[in-house]
């Protein structure tokens, strides 16, 4: 009666079996006798995307009956990770799967294990606008996520010789059974030419863009199903040519130059820019930005207009939430849609407008705030520069209205003048929103007080806070089945939909069998880590050692060399016989560099050495060993967390705007190494503080050591442990007798250290030597362990996107049927 076609879409056993090889056959046209692992794979992927779809369609068509109220979510990243494990864990059908493979000789983890992610993003920014589309779509948020679709993601990191290489990832090599393509979903973005003011028909002033390319950007959906519910559409736009050929040059004959054009515009969206927090002003980046932007506007205005809605209602039935500055060009765009196009008073648009976006900030690092030229903006889209210059001169005069000083309004600017004429996407993005969040308590409180706070001091209502969180079924249920299992022997399944659920764990805190338990499963799957380990990196780690991990991106802030000092200084105390109070620990690395990012690819390098000198050197090796295990990405993230004993969250305060990993690993039931930055301020704070391994200055110690003039080199100079391990960079010791190999960072430590490692340094070895006699005490390892899973429920997607809901959205969940 609803339309919906039920089909043969059982969830039993069987039907999913029937459906498997049907696919199999009709979808594929293989036989099994015939059919690859991948052929298995894709036949499973259409079998579950069918019961996805159906799932899927009925919350549109709720969405639709109820003329809900909704979130359009943009973002320029995501990182879903394999969907085929999340589905069926969405549609509660993991056994039965198994068991319908099994039925037919196959293994339902190697048929998992062919799936290749998207890896559309860099790292946590685009993780975390996955794990809100889980979140969304379980709990029921009338919401589209919009996007790109790359057609090359992050790039695949090998490590020759110890250093990053990359090579393109070709995702959708074998093809992508989870995406729909949506030809008549599809709109024209125009670029460069120039703009013309004259009167039009009806008598009023109007401007017309004259573009010189146009460029068709279609429709690529892919449902996000919720827990037991729903679901969402994560749709992402392609670049196409509006026209195959330029038929001219094609009957002229010159058939090469008639595809160049089309396939200039189609390399829009081929690659996606590697740089995690550093954005440089490449004009094809710019181009993306807007294309993703124009055509997410349109189709948010079209589904709004479809209901029969006006446009400068938009704002009450929309939210358009900005996932960072990337989008943040769509305040121009949809002032330029409604003025422009559809013919409305400016003051009435800017209503709307200021009405309807929400800008999300996700760092503080100066060099990760877009800027993007004037002259490089004005070349390709005139129209925009013409508008953001009207938006700021009304807003500068308002300040002036308010006695701001001339300096104040020069730092307040959208523009700035200095230096090459920029402008500055974050001063756009608050001007034009009516909520600005931060994204951990800390974060969201420097971002009042330093990067926006003559804006914070002018709309204190403005801002607000929500703090990250993480899918929890992704990171734990499907990714940790064991202790997701043992989790609900004890307290039952509710805390799949409610995470604080798993108080009830502190319970069984002290109970001895549920200890050992708890470390059995731990321990089976730090040998299932240990097993990848040996196959990519070629290195064999005993699974009993301590697994202390370090994963994310590679950066200075990040401070993975700081953890390189301390694994020198265990290496040099065991040399000289000094090793007694050591536990056995594997210290396990991955994470990319920007490719551009010299110092980044620097430390990569260098751990390779350390963990050569280290693996290789029999004096030691039972004690520790290293590894990097090359190309992380969420695949990996999920084999890692729950292998983990200890979780390094090392940078220096006040740069880590949340974190995310940090979230996961305790989730998973390791301990935290951190510094006060970031969400693990909170997560110290739901713990206990005797839970959890905190050094390191704080972000206002960290200040007062800046203005008080830092000379790195007088703890150099002092502390002559770190000098021996500090001096072994350039020994040549590491590096076949290279010297200068490791110069770069012994001399920007001993000179900069712009992140204070030297600072912290004794703070975390003595940190470490607390968290070694702690290893040593396995039931108070266990206990704390436990604790920190109990205390977990507050960095549930789930409840981010609540906080986004009543802080910020204003809008009523509609609930599966
Ligand atoms: O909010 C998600 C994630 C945070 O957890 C990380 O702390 C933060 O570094 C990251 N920020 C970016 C910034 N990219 N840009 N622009 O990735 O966001």
């Amino acid at each position: 009666s609803n339309g919906i076609v039920s089909g043969k879409l059982g969830l039993s056993k069987d039907e999913i079996k029937d459906s498997f090889l049907e696919k199999t056959f009709y979808g594929l046209g293989r036989i099994p006798a015939l059919a690859t692992q991948n052929d298995f794979y894709t036949a499973m992927a259409f079998a579950i995307r069918d019961r996805v779809l159906r799932q899927f369609v009925r919350s549109t068509q709720q969405f639709n009956e109820k003329d809900a109220r909704g979130v359009a979510y943009l973002s320029a990243e995501y990182l879903p990770g394999p969907h085929l494990g999340n589905n069926l864990l969405s549609l509660e059908i993991i056994k039965e799967t198994r068991e319908a493979l099994a039925e037919v000789n196959l293994d339902l983890d190697e048929i998992l294990d062919q799936e290749v992610e998207p890896g559309l993003g860099n790292g946590g920014l685009g993780r975390l606008a996955s794990c809100y589309m889980d979140a969304m779509a379980t709990l029921g948020i009338p919401s589209i996520a919009y996007g790109i679709r790359y057609e090359f993601g992050i790039f695949k990191q090998e490590i020759r010789d110890g250093w990053q290489e990359e090579s393109t990832d070709k995702w959708l090599h074998y093809g992508n059974p989870w995406e729909i393509v949506r030809p008549e979903i599809a709109y024209e973005v125009h670029f460069g030419g120039k703009t013309e003011s004259g009167i039009d028909e009806k008598g009023n002033y109007s401007v017309a863009w004259n573009a010189d390319t146009v460029i068709k950007g279609v429709a690529y959906d892919t449902p996000i199903l919720g827990y037991k519910s729903n679901g969402i559409i994560m749709r992402l736009w392609k670049a196409e040519a509006i026209e195959s050929f330029d038929f001219s040059i094609y009957n002229s004959g010159d058939y090469y130059k008639a595809v160049e054009k089309k396939m200039r515009s189609e390399n829009l969206t081929k690659v996606l820019y590697p740089n995690d927090e550093n954005l440089q002003g490449k004009e094809l980046r710019l181009k993306q930005q807007y294309f993703f932007v124009c055509c997410s506007l349109k189709d948010t205005i079209r589904l709004h207009l479809l209901q029969g809605r006006k446009l400068d209602q938009l704002h009450d039935k929309f939210t358009i939430q900005l996932n960072d500055t990337h989008p943040s060009i769509a305040v121009a765009e949809l002032m330029r849609l409604l003025v422009d196009e559809h013919k409305m008073e400016w003051e009435k648009a800017w209503h709307v407008t200021r009405h309807t976006f929400a800008y999300t900030n996700h760092t503080l690092l100066p060099e990760a705030l877009e800027k993007w030229s004037i002259d490089l903006f004005g070349r390709l889209l005139p129209r925009h520069l013409e508008i953001i210059y009207e938006i700021n001169s009304r807003f500068l005069n308002e300040l002036r209205e308010l006695q701001y000083s001339a300096n104040k309004i020069a730092r307040m600017s959208l523009i700035e003048e200095s230096g090459e004429p920029s402008i500055r996407m974050a001063h756009l993005a608050t001007v034009g929103s009516f909520k600005v969040n931060g994204v951990s308590a800390l974060h969201s409180r420097l971002l009042k007080e330093q990067v926006l706070n003559d804006f914070a001091e002018l709309w204190p209502d403005k801002f607000t806070n929500v703090t990250n969180g993480i899918s929890h079924r992704r990171f734990l249920v499907v990714s940790n089945p064991a202790l997701s299992d043992l989790i609900s022997e004890k307290i039952g399944r509710d805390w799949l939909t409610d995470l604080y659920k798993l108080k009830g764990l502190e319970a069984f805190a002290e109970d001895e069998d549920f200890q050992k338990k708890w470390m059995d499963i731990k321990l089976e799957n730090k040998k299932a880590l240990s097993k990848h380990i040996e196959e990519y990196a070629g290195v064999k780690i005993d699974p009993t050692m301590m697994f202390d991990v370090q994963v994310k991106r590679i950066h200075e802030y990040k401070r993975q060399h700081l953890k390189v000092l301390h694994i020198l200084s265990l290496y040099r105390r065991i040399k000289k016989g000094e090793g007694e109070r050591i536990s056995p620990t594997a210290f396990i690395f991955a994470g990319k560099a920007a490719p551009g990012y010299f110092m980044a690819k620097r430390i990569i390098k260098l751990i390779s050495s350390v963990a050569d000198l280290v693996n290789k050197d029999p004096d030691v090796n039972g004690k520790l060993k290293v590894v990097f295990i090359p190309n992380f990405n969420v695949k990996l993230a999920q084999r890692i967390y729950p292998a983990s004993d200890l979780s390094e969250q090392i940078s220096m305060a006040g740069k880590e705007a949340s974190g995310t990993g940090n979230m996961k690993f305790a989730l998973n039931g390791a301990l935290t190494v951190g510094t006060l930055d970031g969400a693990n301020v909170e997560i110290r704070d739901e713990v206990g503080k005797e839970n959890f391994f905190l050094f390191g200055l704080t972000t206002e110690e960290v200040q007062q050591t800046r203005q008080d003039g830092y000379r790195p080199s007088e703890y150099y100079e002092q502390n002559k442990e770190l000098q021996g391990i500090l001096d072994m960079l350039i020994s040549g010791e590491l590096s076949n007798g290279d010297t200068e190999l490791f110069k770069p960072i012994f001399e920007n430590l001993l000179q900069q250290d712009p992140y204070l490692l030297l600072k912290d340094y004794q703070s975390y070895i003595d940190c470490q030597e607390e968290i070694h006699e702690a290893w040593r005490k396995p039931k108070e390892w266990a206990r704390m362990s436990i604790l920190n899973v109990a205390n977990m429920g507050k960095f549930s997607s789930d409840r981010s996107i609540q906080d986004y809901v009543e802080k910020i959205w204003n809008l009523q969940p509609i609930k599966a049927d």
